[in-house]
């Protein structure tokens, strides 16, 4: 399967909507020494269809409201109760590619009060380069039917060399500042250097707050950020990413980020404030391209290794998740559930105590679907996105 492909089952996450009946539920078959514990332990786990309970990849709900986005720019809500679904917005055609479209929606975590949401849209208009705008709304009306976003305000606009590689995660820390992770820009190789240079945003996650604009910027930059002394410009909070296919903030506030490998490697990272964590200099724990800007070297000092990484007989394309809260399944309280789109592998992972530990993982079994996307649902479950848009739950065998 190209290493393209996965960015155009990455999008479909809405087609679900539209398609709310499933076939049946499909088993996964634990493997592993672990998964056999975790069967022993009367809690051995299998995928149950679900149908419209989604929000892929929004990162929360209200009022039992979820809202879902898709590549072709639409936004919807869903009535968790009634299944009921309305429209809330729909984007102009985003371009052809399939790594374009709405790829990023986050609440604000005060959006009680202010009703206002983020987007992360990935676009390339006839004739001009793509380029990812990160923007601000408010979320209008009452009632489902009238649920609309208004009040566009751009926080950020980026130009990419190619439509490729764009992240797509949006969120608010427990700081309260809003987070965001692009990709190298594409295509393979990352061509152009652009992650290890230090006058762009590719393959950088960011840390700005939007409330309070400041210095002609739509945003301000937190005052503890890391780069405020030079190094990378002021909005960076780490670096070195090819293709983090989502992140996400564990209980503990510490940032596990899923990075999309190219020929051998995926990984799992916990992002540091000013963190190097080294494509393309390296791919996962390995040297990849130890020689364009150092001859002769494998000089890899100050990168930062995954905590966790494995290789192709695992599977080809990391598919982040969540650190699992739920009450379903006991056993994995506390770990950090992911997946691959190309095995359908799900995983577990122990984190280590900090960024320069190693995980233990527990491989959960495989579910024989190209999963797109891991998301929760209200009880805080796993939800599974797959190319198509059959989605389905994790639960108690
Ligand atoms: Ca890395």
């Amino acid at each position: 399967m190209d290493r393209f492909s996965i960015t155009s089952a990455l999008f479909l996450f809405g087609a679900v909507l539209c398609n709310p009946l499933y076939a049946s539920a499909s088993e996964v078959e634990p493997q592993g020494v672990r998964a056999a514990v975790l069967k022993a332990g009367g809690n051995a786990v299998r995928t149950k269809a679900v149908t419209n309970q989604l929000m892929f990849p929004a990162d929360s709900s209200f009022a039992g409201v979820l809202v879902v986005t898709e590549r072709t720019g639409q936004v919807l809500a869903v009535d968790l109760a009634s299944g009921e679904r309305a429209d809330i917005h729909r984007i102009a055609p985003t371009g052809q590619y399939p790594e374009l479209g709405l790829v990023g929606f986050a609440f604000y975590p005060d959006f009680a009060d202010t009703r206002r949401v983020v987007t992360y849209l990935m676009t390339k208009p006839r004739g001009e380069a793509a380029q990812g705008i990160i923007s601000e709304w408010v979320l209008a009306g009452d009632s489902l039917a009238d649920l609309r976003l208004e009040d566009r305000r751009e926080l950020l606009r980026v130009e990419h060399p190619q439509e490729g590689h764009n992240g797509g995660q949006l969120g608010f820390g427990p700081d309260g500042f809003l987070y965001m992770a692009f990709g190298d820009g594409g295509f393979q190789q990352d061509p152009r250097n652009m992650v290890q240079k230090t006058d762009n945003f590719f393959g950088a996650m960011l840390r700005i707050d939007p409330r309070n604009p400041s210095e002609g910027r739509p945003y301000s930059i937190p005052g503890d950020n890391p780069f405020l002394g030079g190094g990378h410009l002021p909005e960076v909070f780490a670096w070195g990413f090819r293709n983090p296919w989502r992140w996400t903030f564990a209980p503990d506030g510490r940032i596990i980020l899923a990075d999309v490998g190219q020929d051998a490697i995926e990984e799992v990272n916990l992002i540091v404030a000013g963190g190097n964590y080294g494509w393309s200099l390296k791919e996962g724990s390995k040297c990849f391209r130890p020689n364009r800007d150092r001859p002769g070297s494998c000089e890899d000092t100050g990168l930062i290794d995954p905590v966790y990484e494995y290789k192709r007989r695992y599977g080809s394309a990391i598919i982040g998740g969540f650190v699992y809260e739920g009450a379903a399944i006991p056993s994995l309280r506390g770990l950090y559930v992911f997946a691959d789109h190309i095995s359908g592998r799900v995983f577990a992972l122990e984190l280590p105590a900090n960024h320069l530990g190693r995980g233990v993982v527990h491989p959960i079994g495989r579910t024989g679907k190209a999963i797109t996307t891991l998301g929760l649902d209200a009880e805080r479950e796993i939800l599974i996105g797959t190319n198509g848009g059959r989605h389905f739950r994790l639960v108690p065998r």
